[in-house]
């Protein structure tokens, strides 16, 4: 049996947002209390892509900052940026050589990411969850709170691991992990097109709120959201093809941690100018404190580059140790 870890990651790729949040960071939050958890900024995810070397370095930083922003205990968890554990990149080759290209090519992410111009994709985006399996199980972790988009590459970790455990005939070695998704809203759709998800890389501003967003951008971006003209319905079968009504009703359910049954109780039949003016509310007392606290973080540097300095150091003692006995098993050794 392995002790219960939690360890999940965000990438530093730019404003981080109510999807984010919502479908991550809360529940980050909320884990703390009771498990050992580990919390990544994946530094070296967000290069699968081209960053700005500058803006990377600031959006590291801001990452960290909004962790903390959120609630996250610096002195319970351990919290750190990826490039800092070598581990990570030393397991993923173990991994690509584990994993087999017809898992990688079935990957969603990388369709979407990729787009039509697939051949001039980066191969690290390509081999990104292998990475990301890395990540989790070079701590061992059971546990991983996620949005439902990365649901894919979890399973794909869970392949991985019984792979490698049965390939070199370590049974349990690596830990068949579970994701952790969130019920009420598992994945937050885009202001602008209920189909599609909120994210950073959304050309549109609009379609996303963003923890810095302040009280009247945040009104603004509400008041803007796409909805249909018929009323709130009463009952949840009564959304089905309604992608835009059942996203503001779900993000309205999550952020007040209630049951949709309950919004659709309270709003049904009205229209959505009074959900939209209760919604905006809402999101403003939770979202601007988180906004603020993470600006005036931003100014102390050298606090946040010591948390990730000691988050690095106790991540390291662990996976340090379970890549010597990966190496033992694998039959690879370093001489020193
Ligand atoms: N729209 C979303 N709804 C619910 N959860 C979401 N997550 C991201 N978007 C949504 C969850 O947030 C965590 C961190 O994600 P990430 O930033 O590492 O990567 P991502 O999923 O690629 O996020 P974006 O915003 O879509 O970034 P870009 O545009 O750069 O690709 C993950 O747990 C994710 O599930």
């Amino acid at each position: 049996m392995h002790k219960k870890r939690i360890f999940s990651g965000v990438q530093p790729t730019g404003n981080l947002h109510l999807g984010n949040y919502l479908g991550a960071i809360k529940n980050f939050v909320d884990l703390q209390n009771k498990f050992e958890c580990i919390y990544c900024v994946v530094d070296l995810h967000a290069i699968t892509n081209r960053q700005n070397p500058e803006e990377l370095k600031t959006n590291i930083l801001e990452t960290i900052a909004s962790f903390i922003a959120s609630g996250l205990d610096v002195e319970k968890n351990i919290i750190f940026n990826q490039a800092s554990v070598a581990a990570h990149s030393e397991l993923a080759w173990i991994i690509n050589c584990v994993a087999r290209i017809g898992w990688m090519n079935r990957m969603t992410q990388f369709k979407e990411k990729a787009g039509l111009n697939k051949e001039n994709a980066s191969v690290g985006l390509l081999v990104y969850p292998n990475l990301m399996a890395a990540d989790i199980l070079i701590y061992k972790a059971t546990h991983v709170p996620v949005g439902e988009d990365q649901k894919q590459h979890l399973e794909l970790t869970r392949d991985i691991a019984k792979k490698f455990n049965n390939d070199f005939n370590c049974e349990s070695f690596f830990p068949i992990v579970e994701p952790l998704i969130p019920k009420k809203i598992s994945r937050v759709m885009s202001l602008r097109d209920g189909k599609k998800k909120m994210s950073k890389s959304d050309k549109s501003d609009y379609s996303r709120i963003n923890l810095k967003d302040d009280k009247d951008l945040i009104d603004q971006k509400i008041k803007k959201a796409k909805t249909d003209t018929a009323p709130i319905p009463s009952t949840v079968i009564e959304l089905k093809n309604r992608h835009e009504a059942a996203n503001l009703i779900s993000i309205y359910a999550s952020i007040n941690s209630i049951d949709i049954d309950q919004v659709l109780n309270e709003f049904g039949g009205k229209n959505f100018s009074t959900l939209k003016n209760k919604l905006s509310e809402s999101i403003v007392e939770q979202i601007c404190p988180i906004g603020k606290e993470v600006k005036k973080l931003l100014k102390e540097q050298s606090y946040l580059n010591d948390i990730l300095a000691k988050g690095a150091k106790k991540a390291s003692l662990i996976a340090t140790d379970n890549l010597k006995e990966i190496y033992e098993i694998v039959g690879l050794k370093k001489f020193t």
